[in-house]
């Protein structure tokens, strides 16, 4: 716990290189990858995102958080593939163009990933035709859109239309998300689900996919 508490502290200081060190030491010690990273990373990422919003921290400050933050990512992400063998289903996942926030998307990645889901991560800044481009080529059950900015919200409603538009969107889950997206919003522009938290968005993509396989029946 300790640990963890100091790995939160290194993480927030955007010390990345003691973070990779805690986090290994935190493995050796036979603490839960899941833990590592709800106690550890997404504890420390919350502090940053908190001082940025009360001007107490800065973006260079913020960037040293997010890289750090990422190298956290990379050790853990392998770890919480492996938990899981059955396959669930397969997801196309990016934040949408114009926005190069990845934090909260690459945890959601890895939450699918260790929930048994075969996501394809587009990365960031995804304009809809990469998007449309991807579920042509991997048709995948769920499409999932992130935006961490108000003026990067259009562009989710922008992906959902032009899927529409390339009659892709019909059998398709479409899971959106990220700080400034709302259920309200959601529902306004025809997505099939929302959630607050990678957490939650598991659970939901699960109940939107159970109520379409009951549907086919
Ligand atoms: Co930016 N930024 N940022 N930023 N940044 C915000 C979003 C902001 C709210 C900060 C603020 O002013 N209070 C603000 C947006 C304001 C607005 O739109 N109204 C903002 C701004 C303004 C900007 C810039 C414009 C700043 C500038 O340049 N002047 C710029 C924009 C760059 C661009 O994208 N074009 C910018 C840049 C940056 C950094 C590069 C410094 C860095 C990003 C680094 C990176 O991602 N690699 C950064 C960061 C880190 C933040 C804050 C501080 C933290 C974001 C974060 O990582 N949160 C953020 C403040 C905040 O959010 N309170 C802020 C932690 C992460 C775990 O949470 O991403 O919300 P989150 O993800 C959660 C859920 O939202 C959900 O699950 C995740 C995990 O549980 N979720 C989904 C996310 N996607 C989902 C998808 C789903 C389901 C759930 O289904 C598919």
């Amino acid at each position: 716990m300790e640990k963890l508490q100091k790995l939160s502290e290194a993480l927030i200081t955007g010390n990345h290189i003691l973070v990779r060190e805690l986090i290994q030491d935190c493995l050796d010690e036979g603490v839960e990858a899941g833990r590592i990273m709800e106690l550890g990373l997404i504890a420390g990422m919350n502090v940053v995102a908190e001082g940025f919003k009360r001007n107490e921290l800065f973006l260079p400050e913020v960037m040293m958080a997010a890289r750090a933050m990422n190298t956290g990512l990379a050790i853990i992400d392998p770890i919480l593939r492996n938990t899981c063998f059955k396959l669930r289903g397969k997801m196309v996942l990016g934040t949408v163009r114009g926005d190069l926030h990845d934090v909260g998307k690459n945890i959601v990645s890895m939450m699918f990933r260790g929930a048994g889901f075969k996501v394809i991560d587009l990365g960031v800044d995804v304009p809809e035709e990469r998007f449309l481009n991807a579920v042509k080529e991997h048709e995948p059950d769920i499409v999932g859109l992130s935006a961490l900015l108000t003026t990067t919200m259009p562009m989710i409603k922008l992906t959902i239309e032009s899927l529409k538009q390339a009659n892709l969107r019909e059998g398709l889950i479409v899971m959106v998300g990220g700080a400034p997206v709302t259920q309200e919003f959601a529902d306004q522009i025809g997505a099939d689900g929302y959630a607050p938290n990678a957490a939650l968005a598991i659970e939901k993509t699960q109940e939107l996919m159970k109520a379409r396989r009951q549907a086919k029946m």
